[in-house]
């Protein structure tokens, strides 16, 4: 697939937000994200297939894609592009069944091996972390930026690496191969997400903001 619709900010609409979900997928929209995952992880399958539903709509109607994490029936049935799969989720091959060959399916990988199985198995991109510890899963030990250049070495998907990554460290992730940043606590602490996502995508593309 064309990496460039993941590429270089993928916004996630967590239920750690303290806005209702549709409302923080608008104001990543607004900030200018173009990909976003729908990571409702607590919620019941009808909460989730009802936000997925909305946030479908609200990223169609921008140019932007939806992802929905762990369930691609929900993904399905509520019209959006994809799929997110961790190593315990159904596997690979089931969602494609599912999904079909257009849809975007990513695997949560959190060692080379499972990244090159996923990118042999017909994935679509590889999510790769966590990269740093002080995230908000901090059950898996950090990877790290040598990994992710050996990861980097070894397939050719797009690449989105994800954990702990802030605007600070935007720059040095993707110059160590990613070819997107997922970021949760960065951008859902802040008062203003769409400057915070604004200040991320300046910062990878390496263009620093205007300021007036
Ligand atoms: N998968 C690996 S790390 C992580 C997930 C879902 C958490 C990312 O959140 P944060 O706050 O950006 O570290
Ligand atoms: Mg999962």
């Amino acid at each position: 697939m064309n990496p460039a619709p993941l590429a270089p900010f993928y916004g996630i609409v967590d239920s750690a937000a303290r806005q209702p979900s549709a409302d923080l997928a608008r104001l990543l929209l607004e900030g200018g994200a173009r990909a976003m995952q729908l990571r409702l992880k607590q919620a019941p399958a009808r909460a989730q297939f009802e936000a997925a539903l909305a946030i479908a709509e609200l990223c169609h109607r921008a140019g932007a894609m939806l992802i929905v994490n762990d369930r691609p029936d929900i993904a399905l049935l509520a019209g959006a592009d994809g799929v997110h799969l961790g190593q315990d989720d159904l596997p690979l091959r089931a969602a494609r069944r599912l999904l079909g060959s257009r849809a975007i399916i990513g695997i949560s990988t959190h060692s080379l091996e499972q990244a090159v199985k996923a990118e042999r198995g017909g994935a679509d991109y590889i999510g790769f972390g966590p990269m740093y510890p002080g995230g908000l899963k901090q059950t898996i030990t950090a990877q790290g930026l040598e990994k992710l250049r050996a990861l980097r070495a070894a397939v050719k998907l797009p690449i989105v690496a994800i954990g702990g990554i802030r605007e600070a460290n935007v720059r040095e992730v993707l110059n160590a191969g990613a070819d997107a940043v997922a970021i949760i606590s960065d951008v859902i602490h802040v008062q203003d997400i769409p400057s915070k996502v604004r200040a991320i995508i300046a910062a990878a593309s390496g263009v620093p903001e205007w300021d007036p």
